[in-house]
């Protein structure tokens, strides 16, 4: 590989075994879920993926190192750690230098899987164009990651602490397919759907690895979003998550939050607010994209 990255012992052997990987980002450990739950959830994820028969990786930076594969020990450590720089793009490089910790966005852990050679990759939601973003111009590192990394990305869509229509808009114009995975309607991450109609359905692993297979063997960069929906019996009424996401966003405004402190400070407010509820759907959705990751990155693992 190179000096900059190690390999967890299970990942390097499922490497050379030709077994299929699937990565997992860590922003959702230390800023996206809180402790406990965050941990568990994490291992519990993991261990989805390896009934799936695939091998996870969940990624991060330790000591200034990327970590592709972390042990118990060093899940916990991420999980517990409030201090964690949480790491996108552009704060990689300084990480490194300085010997940190970081915890990887959906941008850096594409980086990182991609330089691991790991196409497919699994979490909750990405980031996106926020509300507003017209005059604050806050656009998630994620989309320009997913015009140029050539990693897919399963996850429920993302949340409308978001606006999802210029979100679409953006992967459009960035040439990165939107797979609705067994759906027309882009998900909405705590509900099913949204109003706005994916690029592509998919409804099996065959088509959608397929697709990707296709995409990167004729040269075109970048990745793509394989959007899967919550399961049915936790996905949350419209209305309840609407008003508790309308007065994060209130919040974010009237407090002066900006730049990389958004996105956590909103799903801080999220997971308060409803008093659980959110946490127990989000705890769900991610299990459901591992099982649904792990069939993807073994279907494309043969294919390659
Ligand atoms: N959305 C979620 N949960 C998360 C994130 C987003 O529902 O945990 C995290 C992901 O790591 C994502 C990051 O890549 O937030 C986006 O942050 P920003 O908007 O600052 O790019
Ligand atoms: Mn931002």
């Amino acid at each position: 590989m190179n000096k900059y990255i190690r390999l967890s012992e299970e990942v390097q052997r499922a490497k050379e075994e030709g077994k299929p990987v699937v990565a997992l980002e860590s922003t959702i450990i230390s800023h996206g879920m809180p402790y406990p739950q965050n941990v568990t959830t994490a291992r519990e994820v993991e261990q989805i993926i390896r009934d799936g028969g695939a091998v996870p990786a969940t990624i991060a930076i330790l000591e200034g190192e990327i970590k592709i594969g972390l042990s118990r020990e060093e899940l916990e450590i991420l999980g517990r750690a409030e201090n964690t720089a949480k790491a996108s793009r552009k704060d990689l490089p300084y990480l490194m230098a300085t010997k940190q910790n970081g915890a990887t966005t959906v941008a850096a852990t594409m980086i990182c899987a991609a330089m691991a050679d790991i196409p497919v990759f699994v979490t909750g939601g990405i980031g996106g164009v926020h509300r507003g973003a017209e005059y604050s111009m806050d656009i998630s590192a994620d989309l320009e990651e997913l015009a140029h990394t050539n990693v897919a990305v399963i996850c429920s869509g993302a949340k409308s602490i978001l606006d999802l229509g210029l979100t679409m808009e953006y992967l459009e114009t960035k040439g990165v397919p939107v797979m609705g995975y067994q759906t027309d309607r882009l998900p909405a991450f705590f509900t099913q759907s949204s109003e706005f109609p994916v690029h592509f359905r998919v409804d099996d692993a065959a088509t959608a690895a397929a697709t990707l297979k296709g995409k990167w063997e004729l040269g075109m960069n970048g990745g793509a979003v394989i959007a899967n929906p919550i399961p049915k019996a936790y996905a949350m009424k419209e209305e309840t998550i609407a008003a508790v996401i309308d007065e994060a966003v209130r919040e974010t405004e009237e407090q002066g939050v900006t730049g990389k402190e958004v996105t956590p400070f909103l799903l801080q407010r999220i997971n308060e607010a409803t008093g659980g509820q959110s946490l127990e759907a989000n705890i769900a959705l991610v299990k459901h994209n591992a099982a649904v990751g792990a069939e993807i990155a073994a279907t494309l693992n043969q294919k390659r």
